[in-house]
């Protein structure tokens, strides 16, 4: 069975955008791949978070992938820090990863652009990301678009890590969906959602109640004209919902397309936010249950156990092949 890995950062709310970017795939991989799930805490360290609200996201992210459908029994579900082996990996990485490519990283320049304080796990956050995926001996990785650049990066220091000390490293593909693989902010169309943006208008939360979903997508931008069609060069608001409308819902875009035909922006924007309402009612539904049974450090706990199992002789062919045993 081929493995696979994806891992998500507990940095706030997840937003519709992870879900039908990231954790949608997830859940349909979990079908027919060994999956290791990671909630990335380690990689939240690099904005450095408040540590309370650090550990109540850690948890409400994992029980949040649970209500995803993910199925603890059929996937490996852990905390980053749980597992050592990433940190060591990370820093032997870093030492692998040069200053022209994380330099290049967009990530990092949209997110130092941003920033009045930038660390140096920001910059370096890459390499970090490589060692997430390569102790894992992975072949797929379920992202969304914006880390396509940082798995390539990945591939690229696999590849590195062979050369110089031997064939260890699997070479990792990238897993992104056709559509859906970058889902636009409500209020910029030219940038992505995230749950990072100050602007709660600008995403859908995973647990935003019904009546702010409706808010955020009645106020959400659209471009001039009144026709509804895709067109993400000239139409990139419209287009981004109809992105959402179609996968929120299982239609094509070209029916949508051909149901609103003749019918404003207003109607669109008022089916759209019952179609989202319906699609994140069971998640929330689960995520509440979830949440106060207290099951889910119980799934974390196993879920580090098994990654550990996997992680620690991974890591000690590493330090035999570059000399750090004597
Ligand atoms: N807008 C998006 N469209 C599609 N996929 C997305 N992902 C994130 N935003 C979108 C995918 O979700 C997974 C987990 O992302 P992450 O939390 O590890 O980090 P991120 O990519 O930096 O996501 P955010 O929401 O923008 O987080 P912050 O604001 O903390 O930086 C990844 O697979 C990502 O591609």
């Amino acid at each position: 069975m081929k493995r696979v890995f994806s891992g998500i950062q507990p940095t706030g709310i997840l937003t519709l955008g992870n879900y039908l970017g990231a954790m949608k795939q997830w859940v349909a991989l979990q079908e027919t791949h060994d999956c290791f799930y990671c909630v990335v805490n380690l990689h939240a360290m690099t904005v450095m978070p408040d540590a309370e609200e650090l550990r109540e996201n850690t948890l409400s992210v994992a029980a949040m992938l649970v209500a995803a459908g993910l199925d603890p029994d059929k996937v490996t579900l852990f905390v980053q820090s749980d597992v050592a082996e990433h940190a060591e990996l990370g820093w032997l990485l870093q030492c692998m990863a040069t200053f022209g490519e994380l330099s290049r990283m967009t990530q990092f320049k949209e997110k130092s652009r941003e920033k009045e304080v930038i660390t140096g796990g920001l910059f370096s956050y890459p390499a970090l990301m490589a060692a997430d995926i390569l102790l894992y001996n992975t072949h797929l990785v379920p992202v969304g678009e914006d880390q396509r650049q940082h798995l390539e990066l990945t591939r690229d220091i696999a590849q590195r890590f062979n050369n110089r000390y031997g064939g260890l490293f699997t070479l990792p593909e990238p897993f992104i969906p056709e559509v859906g693989g970058r889902i636009m902010s409500l209020d910029d169309p030219e940038k992505k959602m995230s749950k990072s943006n100050p602007n709660p208008n600008s995403y859908i939360g995973l647990l935003d109640p019904p009546d702010t979903i409706r808010q955020k997508i009645m106020r959400a931008v659209t471009d001039s004209g009144r026709e509804i069609y895709y067109d993400p060069e000239n139409k990139g608001a419209v287009s981004n919902l109809l992105t959402i409308y179609s996968l929120c819902s299982g239609k094509t875009i070209e029916a949508l397309e051909k149901d609103y035909e003749g019918r404003g922006y207003g109607e669109f924007k008022k089916d759209l936010a019952e179609v989202v309402v319906e699609c994140l009612k069971p998640i929330q539904a689960r995520y509440n249950e979830l949440k106060e049974s207290g099951n889910i450090n119980e799934i974390l706990k196993k879920g580090a156990g098994k990654a550990r199992a996997v992680a620690a002789p991974m890591m000690d062919k590493v330090r035999e092949l570059m000399g750090l045993k004597v």
